[in-house]
Order: structure tokens, then C-alpha cells, then sequence
């Protein structure tokens, strides 16, 4: 695998003119994208990156959910917010309740972006601790000391299939033509990891050696990883991880009063589908998108409603190689970490 370089170690103003020079590509819906140190980002996002580096200033109990898109992103947020602030919100017009996942957890690189050269500020100095973020940078590309990191990971068949069709639902949401693109077209640009964030296996292996480095190397950041098809196994179990992870686990009151089940509960799709934010027409201020076509099925294994057992076989095969060696695999439903067996 190529080392990533360190082009994104520029300031603000050489990113500028670094952009128009990066490779793009135009083919994958639903935005341009540049190849930046190894991975394909979106091109409105880049000024971002480097604006996140030299201005988002850190606090020790930050909080950052990382992932690549479509792969329970909306839903982590949830989790991550109701279990962190379950003291300040009672399950009673919670937050969760009235707004989207994404207007509770911003998406750091998005929101600089979007800040653009008005605010020489960090965009979110005025959040209270303990902040919530979340990003779908890869590893490396995080700024520095962002402390603690929650990465949750998909099968990338699913994670695949789920953008697609949120693409075309996102484009409806903003009155756009859908990308002329036929899905196989997608599927070949995804396996080449010519896709939003792609290559996809790289983005987990980046989280995944990181995760895998702590607890014993103290000078990195600390990375829990999740696994999506997991959480869908067992939501309790991994909102209690979350909890310790966070530095807030569960009380012996609280276990007994229920309340790992109530976050579970209020985080499940059914919950948040019929939340009043998700129902209507109203859209994320970040992404123009509306709130509800963050939801769809929920499931895993997907992906078989929309590609041939030959499109799985290679795209698995794609992912099998690049990893080999690493330790990391996905499966189907059960994804496992053959390294630690
Ligand atoms: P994002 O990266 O654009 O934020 P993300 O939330 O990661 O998207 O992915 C959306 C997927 O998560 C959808 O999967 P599907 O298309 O295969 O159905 C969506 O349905 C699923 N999802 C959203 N919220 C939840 C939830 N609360 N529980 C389980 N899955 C969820």
C-alpha cells in the first residue's frame, strides 16, 4: 500500500492553490472529487481539511465518530450523543426527538468547509464540553491530538449499495437530475477506490491499525472500533463499550433502571424515522439533504437486492488483496477480526 504523503500538511492559503492541481475525478456521484494523500475526497471539503488542521483547537474530552460513508454514520452519532449527554437530556423531548443525528454531531472537515474564509475562528469553540464531532476523513488526515476516536466500519458491498441509492435520493431531496451513471459504472469506480473517500478498505485499515495501537502506544490517539453488523447483533452490548470508551459507563442504577435499553431505543431506526426532524421536508444546513434520506433498511447483507454474486466475488476479491497480510477481513454479516482468533 503507498504511504500517504504529506501533502495535507498545507496552510490554508497553499491548499488553495494545491486543489486545482490534485488528480479529479468526476465519475462517481455526487460530487467532484480530488485525490488528496491517497484517498478520493470531495473537492468542497478540502479547504476543510486544511482549515480543521490550522484551526479546530482540541479539548482532552473531545469526542470524534469517524467512519466511511454509509456506514452507520447517522446512527453512531446517535449512540455517541444520547450516551454522552444522557445526564443533560432526559429521554423526554431529547434532542434526538426534535432534530437529526447530524444537527446534533457536525461533521468537522464539512463544517470548515462550509465556514469558509469569513471565520478565522474554530467553528466550534463555542460547543460545550464534552464535544461530539465526527468526521469521514481518513485517519491520517485528522488534525492532530483530536484525543478520542470512535470509528464504526460496514461491509463495503453494503456501504456500496447504501450510497448508491442515497445518492439518488439526495439528489431528488435537492432537485437535481440523478447521476447518469449506471450502477455498474459506480461499482467500478468503488472497486477501484475511485469513490467518495475511497479506497474504502484503506479508510478502515487506517482506523484499524490505530485502534490496534492503543491502548499501548500513549502517544496516539485512543480508537475504539466498531463494526456496523455487529451493533445490529448486540446494541446494548456495544453501547455499553461506547459508554466505557467515553469515560461514562453505565451505573449500577442506571442498568438496573433501564437505560442502556432506552438509548438503544431511542437510537433504533424505527425511533428515528418517526422523529418529527426525520419525517418532513427538512434538510441538514450542512448537506442539503433531507433528514429522512439518511434512513433506509437497516440491515445487513443488502447489498444482494442490488449486485450480482460476480459483483460481490470481485469487489471481495479487490478488498481480500489489499488487506492481505493486515489482519482485517469483513464477512457478510459477521465481520471478524481474524487476527485476534
Ligand atoms: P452518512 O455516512 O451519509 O452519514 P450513514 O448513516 O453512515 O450515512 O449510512 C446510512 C445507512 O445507515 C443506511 O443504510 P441502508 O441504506 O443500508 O439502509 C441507513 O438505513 C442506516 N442507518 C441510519 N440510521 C440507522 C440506525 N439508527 N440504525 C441502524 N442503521 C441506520
Amino acid at each position: 500500500m503507498a504511504a500517504p504523503t504529506d501533502e495535507h500538511l498545507v496552510s490554508e492559503g497553499e491548499m488553495a492553490k494545491l486543489i486545482p492541481t490534485l488528480p479529479l475525478e468526476t465519475r462517481y456521484p455526487r460530487f467532484p472529487l480530488r485525490r488528496l494523500s491517497g484517498f478520493w475526497l470531495p473537492e468542497f471539503v478540502l479547504p476543510g481539511v486544511a482549515a480543521a488542521h490550522a484551526r479546530f483547537d482540541p479539548r482532552p474530552d473531545d469526542v470524534v465518530l469517524a467512519s466511511f460513508p454509509k456506514s452507520g454514520t447517522t446512527w453512531l452519532k446517535a449512540l455517541a450523543f444520547a450516551t454522552m449527554h444522557r445526564d443533560r437530556h432526559p429521554a423526554a423531548g431529547h434532542p434526538l426527538r426534535r432534530g437529526s443525528p447530524h444537527e446534533c454531531v457536525k461533521f468537522l472537515e464539512v463544517s470548515f468547509a462550509l465556514a469558509g474564509n469569513k471565520e478565522d475562528d474554530d467553528v466550534f469553540a463555542s460547543l460545550p464540553s464534552p464535544r461530539v464531532l465526527a468526521t469521514h476523513l481518513p485517519y491520517h488526515l485528522l488534525p492532530d491530538r483530536v484525543g478520542r476516536v470512535v470509528y464504526v466500519c460496514r461491509d463495503p458491498k453494503d456501504a456500496f449499495v447504501s450510497g448508491w441509492l442515497f445518492t439518488h435520493k439526495a439528489m431528488a431531496d435537492k432537485q437535481v437530475a440523478p447521476p447518469p451513471h449506471t450502477l455498474e459504472e459506480a461499482f467500478e469506480l468503488f472497486c477501484e477506490g475511485r469513490c467518495m473517500c475511497g479506497p474504502q478498505w484503506r479508510h478502515v485499515l487506517g482506523y484499524w491499525e490505530a485502534s490496534r495501537r492503543w491502548p499501548e502506544d500513549t502517544n496516539t490517539n485512543k480508537v475504539l472500533f466498531l463494526r456496523y453488523e455487529e451493533m445490529l447483533l448486540d446494541p446494548a452490548g456495544n453501547v455499553r463499550r461506547l459508554a466505557e470508551f467515553l469515560g461514562h459507563p453505565f451505573s449500577r442504577e442506571e442498568e438496573a433502571a433501564g437505560t442502556v435499553d432506552a438509548v438503544v431505543d431511542l437510537c433504533s431506526i424505527h425511533s428515528l424515522k418517526k422523529a418529527t426532524a426525520n419525517v418532513g421536508g427538512a434538510t441538514t444546513t450542512e448537506l442539503g439533504v433531507r433528514h429522512g434520506s439518511f434512513f433506509r433498511k437497516g440491515k445487513a447483507g443488502g447489498w444482494r437486492d442490488h449486485l450480482t454474486p460476480e459483483m460481490a466475488a470481485r469487489l471481495d476479491a479487490v478488498v481480500a488483496q489489499a488487506l492481505h497480510g493486515s489482519g482485517l477481513t469483513f464477512g457478510a454479516v459477521a465481520c471478524k477480526d481474524d487476527s485476534a482468533s
